[in-house]
């Protein structure tokens, strides 16, 4: 967003009980009242609202609930991430364009984000749910100094992101399911696909999605899903403002994700393991043609999810479903 822009709400929002004139925002902004002028639609497409008054001059009387790239990027404290941000009113899915950019040379911190995803995407080509206006979907593209190997990780980091937020903004605990599922009384909030495209010991890029259920009521969840997903309206019966928490996730996003590439996965962990769902139970295992059950010891340095056998071995699952009794 212009710099210009920024400054120009920042005077506005310094002034708001009063009216600011066009001369005065001129003058520190060193620009024309005719882009004055200009400035001020584009505000308003962005959903500010912006009294104008012949004489006395400008007024800001709301902020936008809006998402767009200008509502996301104003007043965003991050270094890097979300410093490009692409946004969309509709798309068949934010991973796809996300590849794409990345594909194209996107840079680390890319953001792409829409307000309806038409063929939301799941893990293995399931589908995702993203009803217009209705929740958060978002693609993150990185591009980590980490060996392939260890990217599950993000996966786990993500999850974590999620939970803290959605703890801190909502005040509602959530759980995290091995390896990708937000819960809330053991329905599905959140969830995260995490894809990556790697030579053999180099990671080329790796796009996290996030699609987070914010303001679907019951009846706005299809049928294959009613009783097992919810949103952050049907626990706590209101609605959310997105934006703020869009935010937040960005920001929270930055802010765990440096401290894993300078200190490593163990923090992740003890903050996964906080949320953690059904620590310590006892639990089935389906990973490819193997069937076995155990009890959940938690996670391992490597993302993997620890479980020990009946027979005292300690096993590490790196992929596949798992169910509880
Ligand atoms: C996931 O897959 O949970 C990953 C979801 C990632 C979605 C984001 S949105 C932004 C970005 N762009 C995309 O196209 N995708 C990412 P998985 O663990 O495979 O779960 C998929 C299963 O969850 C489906 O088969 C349904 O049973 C269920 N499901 C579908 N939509 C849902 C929703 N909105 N809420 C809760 N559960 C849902």
């Amino acid at each position: 967003m212009s710099s210009t822009r920024n400054k120009l709400i920042e005077l506005l929002s310094k002034n708001e009980a009063q009216y600011i004139s066009g001369q005065l925002l001129s003058e520190q902004l060193n620009i024309s009242r005719s882009a004055i002028w200009k400035h001020m639609n584009e505000l308003k497409k962005d959903g500010y609202e912006i009294e104008g008054k012949a004489k006395k001059g400008y007024r800001i009387i709301s902020y936008p609930n809006k998402i767009s790239e200008n509502t996301i990027s104003w007043g965003l404290q991050t270094d890097w991430l979300g410093k490009k941000i692409v946004y969309r009113d509709s798309i068949t899915s934010t991973q796809r364009l996300a590849h794409e950019l990345a594909l194209d040379g996107a840079e680390h911190g890319t953001i792409v984000i829409a307000d309806e995803q038409t063929k939301g995407k799941g893990r293995v080509d399931r589908n995702w749910h993203s009803q217009k206006g209705k929740g958060i979907w978002m693609s993150v593209i990185l591009r980590p100094t980490i060996l392939p190997y260890l990217a599950p990780q993000l996966t786990l980091l993500t999850a974590t992101v999620l939970a803290n937020v959605i703890d801190q903004y909502a005040k509602i605990k959530p759980q995290i399911k091995w390896p990708n599922d937000i819960l809330i009384d053991s329905r599905k909030m959140a969830g995260i696909l995490t894809e990556m495209q790697a030579e053999q010991d180099h990671v080329l890029y790796v796009i996290v999605g996030m699609g987070i259920n914010i303001n679907q009521d019951q009846s706005d969840l299809p049928d294959d899903i009613l009783n097992k997903a919810t949103s952050l309206r049907i626990e706590t019966g209101q609605e959310w403002e997105m934006l703020p928490m869009i935010q937040q996730i960005i920001e929270t996003f930055e802010s765990k994700y440096m401290h894993y590439i300078d200190n490593g996965f163990k923090e992740v962990k003890q903050n996964w393991e906080n949320y953690g769902f059904r620590l310590n139970e006892r639990l089935q295992i389906n990973s490819g043609n193997k069937r076995w059950e155990g009890l959940f010891l938690g996670i391992a340095e490597d993302g993997a999810l620890l479980a020990k056998t009946d027979t005292g071995i300690i096993e590490k699952v790196y992929s596949g479903e798992i169910s509880w009794f």
